[in-house]
Protein backbone atom coordinates (compact mmCIF):
# COMPACT_ATOMS: atom_id res chain seq x y z
CA UNK A 1 0.00 0.00 0.00
CA UNK A 2 0.82 3.72 0.35
CA UNK A 3 4.27 4.34 2.05
CA UNK A 4 4.11 5.96 5.76
CA UNK A 5 5.21 9.45 6.04
CA UNK A 6 7.36 9.91 8.70
CA UNK A 7 8.48 13.41 10.46
CA UNK A 8 12.21 13.13 11.84
CA UNK A 9 12.65 15.93 14.23
CA UNK A 10 15.78 16.57 15.89
CA UNK A 11 18.61 18.86 16.99
CA UNK A 12 16.84 21.05 18.87
CA UNK A 13 17.89 23.90 21.76
CA UNK A 14 19.12 21.85 24.50
CA UNK A 15 22.46 20.79 25.19
CA UNK A 16 21.78 17.26 23.60
CA UNK A 17 21.81 18.73 20.28
CA UNK A 18 24.81 16.89 19.36
CA UNK A 19 23.44 13.80 20.63
CA UNK A 20 20.01 14.50 18.68
CA UNK A 21 22.39 14.66 15.53
CA UNK A 22 24.31 11.57 15.96
CA UNK A 23 20.98 9.83 16.48
CA UNK A 24 18.97 10.78 13.66
CA UNK A 25 22.15 10.06 11.14
CA UNK A 26 21.57 5.74 12.71
CA UNK A 27 17.93 6.32 12.63
CA UNK A 28 18.13 7.53 9.32
CA UNK A 29 20.56 5.01 7.74
CA UNK A 30 18.16 2.07 9.12
CA UNK A 31 14.58 3.46 8.48
CA UNK A 32 13.02 0.58 5.64
CA UNK A 33 12.37 2.83 2.99
CA UNK A 34 10.23 0.36 1.37
CA UNK A 35 7.96 1.54 4.15
CA UNK A 36 8.80 5.30 4.99
CA UNK A 37 9.34 8.31 3.22
CA UNK A 38 11.10 10.50 5.92
CA UNK A 39 10.98 14.23 6.07
CA UNK A 40 13.90 15.34 8.06
CA UNK A 41 12.83 18.41 10.17
CA UNK A 42 16.23 19.94 11.56
CA UNK A 43 15.95 22.48 14.64
CA UNK A 44 19.33 24.68 14.52
CA UNK A 45 21.06 25.22 17.83
CA UNK A 46 19.17 28.31 17.58
CA UNK A 47 15.74 27.07 17.53
CA UNK A 48 14.77 27.80 14.13
CA UNK A 49 13.12 25.25 11.91
CA UNK A 50 14.20 23.64 8.69
CA UNK A 51 12.80 20.91 6.82
CA UNK A 52 14.46 18.98 3.74
CA UNK A 53 12.67 17.37 0.99
CA UNK A 54 10.99 13.59 1.43
CA UNK A 55 14.19 10.68 1.66
CA UNK A 56 13.59 7.45 -0.31
CA UNK A 57 17.17 5.88 0.55
CA UNK A 58 19.82 6.96 3.60
CA UNK A 59 21.72 10.36 3.40
CA UNK A 60 25.34 9.89 2.28
CA UNK A 61 26.92 12.01 5.29
CA UNK A 62 25.96 13.26 8.43
CA UNK A 63 26.40 17.36 7.18
CA UNK A 64 23.58 16.93 5.02
CA UNK A 65 21.25 17.24 7.97
CA UNK A 66 22.01 20.15 8.98
CA UNK A 67 19.94 20.91 5.71
CA UNK A 68 21.54 24.21 4.69
CA UNK A 69 20.93 26.19 1.61
CA UNK A 70 21.21 24.02 -1.72
CA UNK A 71 24.85 24.11 -3.11
CA UNK A 72 24.58 24.58 -6.66
CA UNK A 73 26.45 21.50 -7.65
CA UNK A 74 24.63 19.29 -5.66
CA UNK A 75 24.01 16.45 -7.79
CA UNK A 76 21.30 14.12 -7.12
CA UNK A 77 22.17 10.66 -7.84
CA UNK A 78 19.63 7.84 -8.21
CA UNK A 79 19.62 5.92 -4.85
CA UNK A 80 21.34 8.31 -2.26
CA UNK A 81 19.65 10.87 -1.28
CA UNK A 82 20.40 15.05 -1.46
CA UNK A 83 19.09 16.96 1.15
CA UNK A 84 17.97 20.92 0.08
CA UNK A 85 16.24 22.68 2.30
CA UNK A 86 13.45 25.34 2.70
CA UNK A 87 14.33 29.15 4.01
CA UNK A 88 14.76 28.77 8.03
CA UNK A 89 11.65 29.57 9.87
CA UNK A 90 11.75 31.52 12.70
CA UNK A 91 9.36 29.99 15.71
CA UNK A 92 6.42 27.14 16.15
CA UNK A 93 4.05 29.81 14.72
CA UNK A 94 5.52 28.13 11.29
CA UNK A 95 4.35 24.84 12.65
CA UNK A 96 1.89 24.69 9.34
CA UNK A 97 4.46 25.18 7.03
CA UNK A 98 6.32 22.84 8.22
CA UNK A 99 3.86 19.64 8.65
CA UNK A 100 1.10 21.42 6.72
CA UNK A 101 -1.77 20.21 8.97
CA UNK A 102 -4.97 20.02 7.71
CA UNK A 103 -7.41 19.64 10.92
CA UNK A 104 -10.84 19.35 8.59
CA UNK A 105 -12.37 16.68 7.68
CA UNK A 106 -11.84 17.19 3.62
CA UNK A 107 -7.85 17.24 3.97
CA UNK A 108 -7.55 13.79 5.81
CA UNK A 109 -4.46 12.13 4.88
CA UNK A 110 -3.49 15.06 3.03
CA UNK A 111 -0.90 15.95 5.76
CA UNK A 112 2.80 16.92 4.91
CA UNK A 113 3.45 14.02 7.32
CA UNK A 114 1.59 10.85 8.76
CA UNK A 115 4.03 10.01 11.71
CA UNK A 116 6.57 12.20 13.81
CA UNK A 117 9.24 10.62 15.27
CA UNK A 118 10.95 12.93 17.59
CA UNK A 119 14.77 13.00 18.29
CA UNK A 120 14.92 15.66 21.02
CA UNK A 121 14.21 16.69 24.44
CA UNK A 122 12.41 19.60 24.79
CA UNK A 123 13.68 23.33 25.06
CA UNK A 124 15.94 23.75 28.51
CA UNK A 125 14.81 19.93 28.95
CA UNK A 126 10.99 20.61 30.25
CA UNK A 127 9.84 17.58 28.66
CA UNK A 128 6.33 17.41 27.16
CA UNK A 129 6.52 20.79 25.13
CA UNK A 130 6.78 19.55 21.98
CA UNK A 131 4.97 16.41 22.72
CA UNK A 132 2.40 19.01 23.48
CA UNK A 133 2.34 21.16 20.17
CA UNK A 134 2.08 17.57 18.30
CA UNK A 135 -1.03 16.82 20.17
CA UNK A 136 -2.49 20.28 19.50
CA UNK A 137 -1.37 19.45 15.68
CA UNK A 138 -3.71 16.40 15.81
CA UNK A 139 -0.33 14.29 14.68
CA UNK A 140 0.50 10.52 15.85
CA UNK A 141 4.23 11.22 17.35
CA UNK A 142 6.66 7.94 18.70
CA UNK A 143 7.51 7.57 22.19
CA UNK A 144 5.84 9.55 25.75
CA UNK A 145 2.93 11.45 25.38
CA UNK A 146 2.92 14.56 27.15
CA UNK A 147 2.42 13.67 30.98
CA UNK A 148 4.41 11.05 30.81
CA UNK A 149 7.30 13.00 29.27
CA UNK A 150 6.89 15.46 31.54
CA UNK A 151 6.83 12.95 34.93
CA UNK A 152 9.78 11.12 33.36
CA UNK A 153 11.80 14.84 33.20
CA UNK A 154 11.11 15.83 37.26
CA UNK A 155 13.04 12.99 39.22
CA UNK A 156 10.90 14.49 41.99
CA UNK A 157 7.97 13.98 40.64
CA UNK A 158 8.97 10.59 39.35
CA UNK A 159 9.94 9.21 42.77
CA UNK A 160 6.73 9.91 44.02
CA UNK A 161 4.30 7.96 41.45
CA UNK A 162 7.10 5.15 42.19
CA UNK A 163 6.39 5.21 45.92
CA UNK A 164 2.74 5.27 45.24
CA UNK A 165 2.96 2.13 43.36
CA UNK A 166 5.25 1.11 46.04
CA UNK A 167 8.31 0.80 43.62
CA UNK A 168 11.45 0.19 46.00
CA UNK A 169 13.63 3.51 46.33
CA UNK A 170 16.55 4.70 47.95
CA UNK A 171 15.78 7.26 50.62
CA UNK A 172 15.84 10.50 49.52
CA UNK A 173 15.36 14.19 49.94
CA UNK A 174 14.27 17.27 47.62
CA UNK A 175 13.94 20.69 47.73
CA UNK A 176 13.84 24.08 45.59
CA UNK A 177 16.29 26.86 45.44
CA UNK A 178 14.12 29.42 47.61
CA UNK A 179 13.18 26.11 49.84
CA UNK A 180 17.30 26.05 50.59
CA UNK A 181 18.00 30.11 50.80
CA UNK A 182 15.38 30.43 53.26
CA UNK A 183 16.23 27.35 55.59
CA UNK A 184 19.34 25.72 54.79
CA UNK A 185 20.10 24.30 58.51
CA UNK A 186 17.12 22.30 58.16
CA UNK A 187 17.51 20.57 55.21
CA UNK A 188 21.62 20.51 55.89
CA UNK A 189 19.65 18.52 59.33
CA UNK A 190 17.02 16.55 57.49
CA UNK A 191 20.01 15.52 55.05
CA UNK A 192 22.34 14.76 58.07
CA UNK A 193 19.86 12.61 60.04
CA UNK A 194 17.31 10.96 57.14
CA UNK A 195 20.50 9.71 54.85
CA UNK A 196 23.82 10.96 55.96
CA UNK A 197 27.03 10.67 54.50
CA UNK A 198 28.29 9.81 52.00
CA UNK A 199 25.09 10.92 49.80
CA UNK A 200 24.42 12.02 46.46
CA UNK A 201 23.39 15.34 45.38
CA UNK A 202 21.49 15.67 41.59
CA UNK A 203 20.01 18.55 39.59
CA UNK A 204 16.11 17.18 39.55
CA UNK A 205 15.79 17.17 36.20
CA UNK A 206 16.99 14.18 34.64
CA UNK A 207 18.23 16.03 31.41
CA UNK A 208 21.42 17.03 32.51
CA UNK A 209 24.03 14.43 33.73
CA UNK A 210 26.25 17.70 34.41
CA UNK A 211 25.88 19.21 38.15
CA UNK A 212 25.83 15.19 39.69
CA UNK A 213 27.60 14.90 42.75
CA UNK A 214 29.15 12.89 45.94
CA UNK A 215 29.16 14.48 49.51
CA UNK A 216 31.14 13.01 52.29
CA UNK A 217 30.66 15.68 54.84
CA UNK A 218 28.94 18.95 55.62
CA UNK A 219 30.91 21.06 53.42
CA UNK A 220 31.05 18.69 50.24
CA UNK A 221 26.94 18.42 50.90
CA UNK A 222 27.09 22.45 50.80
CA UNK A 223 29.39 22.80 47.41
CA UNK A 224 27.85 19.82 46.10
CA UNK A 225 24.13 21.56 46.35
CA UNK A 226 25.23 24.81 45.57
CA UNK A 227 26.83 23.11 42.04
CA UNK A 228 23.23 21.41 41.09
CA UNK A 229 21.34 24.53 41.66
CA UNK A 230 23.56 25.52 38.68
CA UNK A 231 21.76 22.89 36.82
CA UNK A 232 17.99 23.13 38.22
CA UNK A 233 16.24 25.29 40.37
CA UNK A 234 15.31 22.11 42.41
CA UNK A 235 17.73 19.86 44.12
CA UNK A 236 17.65 15.93 45.32
CA UNK A 237 19.71 14.21 47.88
CA UNK A 238 19.74 10.44 47.67
CA UNK A 239 21.79 7.64 49.66
CA UNK A 240 24.59 6.60 48.76
CA UNK A 241 24.67 3.09 48.06
CA UNK A 242 27.27 0.92 46.59
CA UNK A 243 25.47 -0.74 43.92
CA UNK A 244 25.59 -2.49 40.54
CA UNK A 245 23.78 -0.51 37.73
CA UNK A 246 21.14 -2.52 35.53
CA UNK A 247 18.88 -1.33 33.24
CA UNK A 248 15.89 -3.00 30.93
CA UNK A 249 13.93 -1.59 27.90
CA UNK A 250 10.64 -1.23 27.80
CA UNK A 251 8.30 -1.08 24.25
CA UNK A 252 4.76 -0.85 24.05
CA UNK A 253 1.52 0.73 24.72
CA UNK A 254 -1.24 -1.01 26.29
CA UNK A 255 0.56 -4.54 27.16
CA UNK A 256 4.53 -3.49 27.05
CA UNK A 257 7.10 -5.60 26.65
CA UNK A 258 10.55 -6.01 28.66
CA UNK A 259 13.69 -6.57 27.17
CA UNK A 260 16.65 -8.43 28.72
CA UNK A 261 18.70 -7.06 31.45
CA UNK A 262 21.42 -5.10 31.01
CA UNK A 263 24.56 -3.39 33.31
CA UNK A 264 26.83 -0.83 33.21
CA UNK A 265 30.37 -0.52 34.69
CA UNK A 266 32.34 2.68 34.56
CA UNK A 267 35.35 1.43 32.52
CA UNK A 268 37.73 2.16 35.72
CA UNK A 269 36.76 -0.73 37.58
CA UNK A 270 36.00 -2.95 35.19
CA UNK A 271 39.01 -5.15 33.55
CA UNK A 272 36.86 -8.29 31.27
CA UNK A 273 36.69 -6.63 28.11
CA UNK A 274 35.45 -9.68 26.99
CA UNK A 275 32.00 -9.74 25.03
CA UNK A 276 31.44 -6.47 26.30
CA UNK A 277 30.20 -2.98 24.62
CA UNK A 278 32.14 0.26 25.38
CA UNK A 279 30.26 3.21 25.56
CA UNK A 280 32.37 6.43 26.48
CA UNK A 281 33.42 5.99 29.62
CA UNK A 282 31.32 3.06 30.37
CA UNK A 283 31.20 -0.45 29.73
CA UNK A 284 27.92 -2.48 29.46
CA UNK A 285 27.22 -5.88 29.60
CA UNK A 286 23.88 -7.66 28.00
CA UNK A 287 22.34 -9.93 29.30
CA UNK A 288 23.69 -9.29 33.16
CA UNK A 289 24.78 -11.51 35.49
CA UNK A 290 21.70 -11.92 36.99
CA UNK A 291 20.10 -14.85 39.14
CA UNK A 292 16.74 -15.51 37.41
CA UNK A 293 14.27 -15.01 39.98
CA UNK A 294 16.40 -11.19 40.39
CA UNK A 295 15.87 -10.86 36.85
CA UNK A 296 12.01 -11.47 36.41
CA UNK A 297 11.65 -9.43 39.52
CA UNK A 298 13.75 -6.50 37.58
CA UNK A 299 11.27 -6.90 34.27
CA UNK A 300 7.86 -6.84 36.69
CA UNK A 301 9.41 -3.55 38.25
CA UNK A 302 10.49 -2.00 34.86
CA UNK A 303 6.79 -2.55 33.59
CA UNK A 304 5.38 -0.98 36.75
CA UNK A 305 7.65 1.39 36.42
CA UNK A 306 6.73 2.24 32.32
CA UNK A 307 2.63 1.81 33.76
CA UNK A 308 3.14 4.22 36.44
CA UNK A 309 3.27 7.00 34.39
CA UNK A 310 1.27 5.91 31.38
CA UNK A 311 4.36 5.36 29.21
CA UNK A 312 3.58 4.77 25.74
CA UNK A 313 5.78 3.52 23.01
CA UNK A 314 9.48 3.20 24.57
CA UNK A 315 11.22 3.86 27.84
CA UNK A 316 14.68 2.76 29.42
CA UNK A 317 14.02 1.90 33.15
CA UNK A 318 17.42 2.19 35.70
CA UNK A 319 17.89 0.04 38.60
CA UNK A 320 20.69 -0.59 41.43
CA UNK A 321 21.37 -4.06 42.97
CA UNK A 322 23.10 -2.67 46.08
CA UNK A 323 26.61 -5.25 46.34
CA UNK A 324 26.47 -6.15 49.91
CA UNK A 325 22.52 -7.58 50.36
CA UNK A 326 21.33 -7.66 46.96
CA UNK A 327 18.49 -5.61 47.62
CA UNK A 328 17.01 -3.75 44.11
CA UNK A 329 15.90 -0.57 44.02
CA UNK A 330 14.39 1.17 41.15
CA UNK A 331 16.07 4.77 40.21
CA UNK A 332 14.84 6.23 37.46
CA UNK A 333 12.67 5.54 33.81
CA UNK A 334 14.19 7.12 30.74
CA UNK A 335 11.22 8.16 27.85
CA UNK A 336 14.16 9.45 25.89
CA UNK A 337 17.02 6.92 26.26
CA UNK A 338 20.24 7.01 24.38
CA UNK A 339 18.98 5.78 20.55
CA UNK A 340 21.69 5.04 18.61
CA UNK A 341 22.50 1.41 17.49
CA UNK A 342 25.27 1.02 19.92
CA UNK A 343 23.13 2.50 22.80
CA UNK A 344 22.19 0.66 25.66
CA UNK A 345 18.14 0.56 25.22
CA UNK A 346 18.67 -0.70 21.52
CA UNK A 347 21.08 -3.29 22.15
CA UNK A 348 18.89 -4.73 24.94
CA UNK A 349 16.58 -5.07 22.36
CA UNK A 350 19.02 -6.66 20.09
CA UNK A 351 19.66 -9.29 22.41
CA UNK A 352 16.08 -9.86 23.31
CA UNK A 353 15.41 -10.41 19.24
CA UNK A 354 14.52 -6.85 18.01
CA UNK A 355 16.84 -5.65 15.81
CA UNK A 356 16.95 -1.89 15.14
CA UNK A 357 15.10 -1.48 12.10
CA UNK A 358 12.33 -3.48 13.07
CA UNK A 359 12.91 -1.72 16.81
CA UNK A 360 12.13 1.62 14.58
CA UNK A 361 9.18 -0.25 12.86
CA UNK A 362 7.21 -1.48 16.34
CA UNK A 363 7.48 2.43 17.35
CA UNK A 364 5.83 3.97 14.55
CA UNK A 365 2.91 0.71 14.99
CA UNK A 366 2.76 2.07 18.39
CA UNK A 367 2.55 5.74 17.51
CA UNK A 368 -0.01 5.29 15.08
CA UNK A 369 -2.04 2.80 17.17
CA UNK A 370 -2.09 5.17 20.14
CA UNK A 371 -3.54 7.87 18.13
CA UNK A 372 -6.29 5.65 16.12
CA UNK A 373 -7.11 4.38 19.53
CA UNK A 374 -7.79 8.03 21.01
CA UNK A 375 -9.44 9.19 17.78
CA UNK A 376 -12.01 6.42 18.23
CA UNK A 377 -12.70 7.63 22.18
CA UNK A 378 -12.94 10.94 21.02
CA UNK A 379 -15.61 10.17 17.69
CA UNK A 380 -17.50 8.11 19.93
CA UNK A 381 -17.99 10.60 22.82
CA UNK A 382 -18.73 13.11 19.61
CA UNK A 383 -21.06 11.32 18.45
CA UNK A 384 -23.62 10.34 21.00
F1 LIG B 1 10.94 8.95 19.62
C1 LIG B 1 11.34 8.21 20.63
F2 LIG B 1 11.44 6.97 20.20
F3 LIG B 1 10.40 8.29 21.56
C2 LIG B 1 12.64 8.67 21.18
C3 LIG B 1 12.80 10.00 21.43
C4 LIG B 1 14.01 10.47 21.89
C5 LIG B 1 13.68 7.79 21.42
C6 LIG B 1 14.89 8.27 21.90
C7 LIG B 1 15.06 9.60 22.13
N1 LIG B 1 16.32 10.05 22.58
C8 LIG B 1 16.81 11.26 22.33
O1 LIG B 1 16.20 12.09 21.74
C9 LIG B 1 18.23 11.57 22.74
C10 LIG B 1 18.73 10.71 23.86
C11 LIG B 1 19.10 11.40 21.54
C12 LIG B 1 18.33 12.98 23.26
CL1 LIG B 1 18.46 14.21 22.18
Amino acid sequence: GEKIKVGLIYGGKSGEHAVSLETAFAVLQSFDYSKYDVLPIYITEKGSWRKGPYLKAPVENKKLLLLEDDKKDAKASSDKAVISSMPSLSTSQQLNDIFEFHSDENSKGMNAVDVIFPLLHGTNGEDGTIQGMFEMANTPYVGAGVLSSAMGMDKTVMKKIFAHEGLPQCIYRYFTKHQWKKDQSYYLMDVEISIGYPCFVKPANLGSSVGISKANEREQLIKAIQEAFKYDHKVIVEEFIEAREIEVGVIGNEEPEVSVLGEIKSSNDFYDYKAKYVDGESIMTIPAEVDSDTAEFIQKLAIKAFQSIEGTGLSRVDFFIDKSDNKVFINEINTMPGFTPFSMFPLLWKHTGVPYQELLDRLIDLAILRYNEKQELQYGFDVE
